[in-house]
């Protein structure tokens, strides 16, 4: 597979681009180099389940995270924001922590630095002189995080002449972006790199796989972010469901007999245990109960001390997690893992009712991650039944949740109205979201992976 594309930077975005050059040479002196562009994306089927090892079908958005860079001979790294809010950073290209219990934004920029950085054994890396802009909703499960990490992934190998493929980088930024602590799958750091404009994709993992789904005519996806900011490194809770995932894997492995210790997804038990998603979900429901296990329940049920449980499973801000709940995570996964492969399988067949049907699957989808996998919050809630009721055939949240955004699916000839009723509902009477609208209400088509951008 290819590198990302080299292109001259398109008329749409030649003032954007033309802005951001002259925030460089203000900055710098110097013109960059060039430019690297990462988009954000939306899920539109399958969340929760990437770190299972499960399939998941999202689709690149138009926001993104865009960096100019020039390679400097100092060894030297300076990582400034056009926006003002998030300060400047400077340090030496090997003397510098990435403070996991404090996420800052340049720590983001440093993951990709540090992954490309070993993953091709650079030596001695070159300095490098950043101007980053961003565009993608912070914080809300568009994926603005991955997108930076990629950015500066490619950006680093870029400026070091490391000649890495869309996968590799893909791969690559998935393993780094953990060095802020959050455990993702992978799903974000593949679709900003393998994406293509005017498809969602199917994502596999192990081996990644990217596969077109090409979406049905007359709808459009909606996005409609709640205004709740989550923030996935600064909080337990998202690793605290890749832990719960892990742990259910590892009873019932153990309880079937086999080596529990290595067997870390849901998706490698089923594999192991060699039975369909539908089986899957029987074995979930007679091996796990639905009242929160204890640590010292499940020590005792793995035969291992707290320590050594802290040791094969936990991570470092959820070594000290007292409950776990496994049966209805486990559940979740079992069941969303399986409407991803009924939403590609609609969008391929595309029957006469497949519009009610995708809708029908994200609905599915929103009430399991608010009931059973406890990620959505009372806002998105709201946002989501709003949608429903303004005419979407179907809405669910997006990302980590926990606030964030929801994607919903729209008739495309009833679009204006439902932008009217969403913006009326759940915007204009609320000062903060009102001032907030533009950005936070609008329509998206399948966008384009990442690429480079020439002056
Ligand atoms: P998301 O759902 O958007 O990926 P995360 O909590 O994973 O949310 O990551 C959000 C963090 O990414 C922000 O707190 C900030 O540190 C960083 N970030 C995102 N966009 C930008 C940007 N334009 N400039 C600087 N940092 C950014
Ligand atoms: P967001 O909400 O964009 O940070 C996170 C994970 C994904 C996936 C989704 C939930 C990272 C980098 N991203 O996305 O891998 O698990 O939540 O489906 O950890
Ligand atoms: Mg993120």
């Amino acid at each position: 597979m290819a590198e990302p594309a080299v292109k001259p930077v398109p008329s749409h975005l030649a003032d954007r681009f033309t802005k951001l050059r002259e925030s460089f040479k203000q900055k710098y002196g110097t013109d960059p180099e060039f430019f690297a562009r990462a988009p954000g994306r939306v899920n539109l089927i399958g969340e929760h389940i990437d770190y299972c090892g499960y399939a998941v079908l999202p689709m690149a958005i138009e926001q993104d995270i865009v960096i100019a860079a020039a390679t400097t001979d100092d060894q030297k790294l300076t990582l400034a924001n056009v926006d003002p809010s998030f300060s400047e950073f400077t340090s030496t290209v090997d003397a510098f922590t990435i403070d996991k219990s404090q996420p800052r934004w340049f720590h983001y920029f440093l993951c990709g630095f540090k992954g490309v950085v070993e993953h091709c054994k650079i030596d001695k890396p070159s300095g490098l002189n950043v101007m980053l802009e961003g565009t993608v909703p912070k914080s809300s499960g568009l994926s603005s995080s991955s997108a930076l990490v990629c950015c500066s992934g490619m950006t680093t190998a870029r400026a070091n002449n490391c000649s890495l493929s869309k996968k590799e980088l893909a791969e690559v930024c998935t393993w780094c972006e953990r060095y802020i602590g959050t455990e993702g799958g992978g799903m974000d750091q593949s679709i900003s790199f393998l994406a293509e404009a005017g498809t969602a994709k199917l994502i596999e993992f192990n081996p990644l796989k990217a596969t077109d789904v090409s979406l049905p005519a007359g709808v459009v996806f909606v996005i409609s972010n709640s205004c709740v900011e989550a923030n996935k490194a600064a909080f337990a809770h998202y690793n605290v469901r890749v832990v719960e995932c892990r742990l259910a894997a590892q009873l019932i492995a153990k309880s079937k007999g086999l080596e529990w210790r290595k067997l870390r997804k849901l998706g490698d038990l089923q594999a192991a245990l060699g039975v369909c998603l539908e089986e899957m979900g029987v074995v979930v429901d007679q091996l796990l109960h639905k009242d929160p296990y204890s640590r010292d329940e499940v020590c005792k049920e793995l035969g291992v001390t707290v320590e050594e449980l802290q040791e094969t499973s936990l991570s470092q801000n959820t070594k000290d997690l007292t409950t776990f709940q496994l049966h209805d995570r486990a559940a979740h996964v079992n069941s969303e893992a399986d409407r991803v492969f009924k939403f590609k399988a609609v969008c391929d067949e595309k029957p006469d009712d497949a519009i009610v049907q995708l809708g029908q699957l994200m609905n599915a989808s929103h009430a399991s991650c608010r009931d059973l996998y406890n990620c959505s919050c009372a806002e998105l809630d709201q946002l989501t039944q709003l949608c429903i009721d303004a005419g979407a055939l179907g809405s669910r949240l997006t990302g980590a949740g926990f606030g964030g955004c929801a994607v919903s699916l729209v008739p495309a000839n009833k679009l204006q109205d439902f932008l009217k009723a969403v913006q009326s509902g759940f915007y204009d009477n609320s000062p903060t979201r009102s001032k907030r609208v533009a950005e936070s209400l609008f329509a998206t088509q399948p966008g384009d992976g990442a690429t480079f951008f020439t002056l």
